[in-house]
């Protein structure tokens, strides 16, 4: 299923952040309305070399139902794609987003789908919000034809040009200098549009991640590096792979900002920003504060590295979709039974994708090789030994 987006116009109504919500008196507001509403961000955030954006982020009713309907999609695909997984449906490299949603939804939010987004390989929930459909993620996830990469990509490989999304990238810190690559085409079509380069705290330790900005200054490209701090990589902690954390500053002499990570309307205010900011002056970095609950991948249980208190403390404390959930009680949108309805609607939605999947047939072996060589080349495969030929590829 495509994620909505919707628009505003007419007044703004100002709604307090989270910590003042038991403050606020009653008011109702239709669930369908575009009208704008003024909510302020959980947290400030932190500017390195240029201002920082208002605190108060313009939505609507409209728009905070879609938010939660998006996230609570993201989660329950991801935690699909976990059971599928153990069912040995899913096989090879599998890694899970729970937990980072609110950065697919905010940015989606913020950007239109010109704008061009690269990440690593924890990319389903970005290709959902790049429009890509729940078959072509479950297909795809299980090596089916009806998968977007025709089934032969798998977990990390998942990319939908017409929606602005170029993968889906198993090389840790190759998107980066790629992403930068298309900022450059979108400054030299004279394109007003730009390209959001996601990395993790991992990968901002590269010097590839160092040429790439170097370049995207020097030629004042709409480039913008998103840093998705969750905090490990892998099962090493941020702390003991970066002397210096704060991923927002890490550019020197590129602009920076520190986003709440776990709050979408944060991130939407930040990209929108970042946008502008890019288009006018060249790169920035956002450093997104996000969590996330799975471990690395499915080889990792995620609990050797890291406390299960940590775990469930973020989510008591920070969790996106229960931030947004808060939102719309609060200010009466939505009733707590909408709500789970919603829930019951998107798990449905989830587990006929999953039954269609199914159906969906293995790629031939004839397509083994497409979209792999060039043709023609009589680039020959040879066996462990390095002696005997097992395929000429065509
Ligand atoms: C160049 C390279 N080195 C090492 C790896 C193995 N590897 C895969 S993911 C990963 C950790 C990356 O962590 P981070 O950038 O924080 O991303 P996260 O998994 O937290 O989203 C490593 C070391 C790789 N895929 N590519
Ligand atoms: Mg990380």
């Amino acid at each position: 299923m495509a994620l909505s987006r919707v628009s505003s116009s007419s007044p703004s109504i100002l709604l307090k952040p989270l910590s003042s919500y038991l403050s606020l008196r009653r008011r109702s507001v239709s669930s369908s309305s575009t009208d704008p509403l003024t909510v302020e961000t959980s947290l400030p955030f932190t500017a390195h070399r240029c201002d920082e954006p208002s605190r108060a982020v313009e939505t609507s009713a409209a728009e905070l139902l879609s938010f939660f309907r998006d996230m609570a999609l993201m989660r329950r695909m991801e935690i699909a794609a976990d059971s599928l997984y153990k069912a040995k449906l899913i096989r090879g490299f599998c890694h899970l987003y729970d937990g980072q949603e609110a950065v697919a939804v905010g940015m989606e939010a913020a950007i239109t789908r010109k704008d061009c987004i690269i990440t690593a390989y924890r990319d389903h929930c970005t290709f959902l919000s790049r429009g890509g459909t729940l078959l072509e993620v479950f297909a795809e996830l299980m090596g089916r034809r009806d998968g977007c990469s025709k089934g032969k990509g798998g977990s990390m490989h998942f990319y939908r040009k017409e929606g602005g999304f170029y993968g889906g990238h198993g090389i840790v810190g190759a998107q980066v200098p790629l992403g930068c690559g298309l900022a450059f085409a979108q400054k030299y079509c004279k394109d007003e549009n730009v390209t959001f380069s996601l990395y993790g705290d991992g990968a901002a330790n590269q010097g590839q991640l160092f040429e790439a900005l170097n370049i995207s200054a020097l030629w004042d490209l709409p480039s913008i590096l998103v840093c998705e701090n969750n905090h490990y990589g892998m099962g090493t902690a941020e702390w003991r792979a970066a002397k210096s954390p704060a991923y927002y500053k890490r550019g020197d002499y590129v602009p920076g900002l520190k986003v709440d990570g776990m709050d979408a309307l944060a991130v939407k205010q930040a990209c929108k920003f970042a946008k502008e900011f890019a288009l006018k002056n060249g790169p920035i970095i956002l450093e997104m504060d996000t969590y996330r609950y799975h471990g690395h991948s499915m080889s990792d249980p995620g609990s050797t590295y890291r406390t299960r208190d940590e775990i469930s403390g973020v989510r008591q404390e920070r969790d996106p979709i229960e931030r947004v959930r808060k939102l719309l009680l609060s200010h009466e949108i939505s009733t707590e039974k909408e709500l789970k309805d919603t829930e019951k609607e998107v798990r449905k939605e989830v587990d006929e994708a999953i039954a269609k999947a199914k159906e969906s047939q293995m790629p031939d072996p004839s397509d083994l090789f497409k979209n792999v060589y060039v043709k023609g080349l009589g680039v020959e495969a040879r066996g462990a030994d390095r002696k005997e030929v097992i395929a000429t590829l065509p």
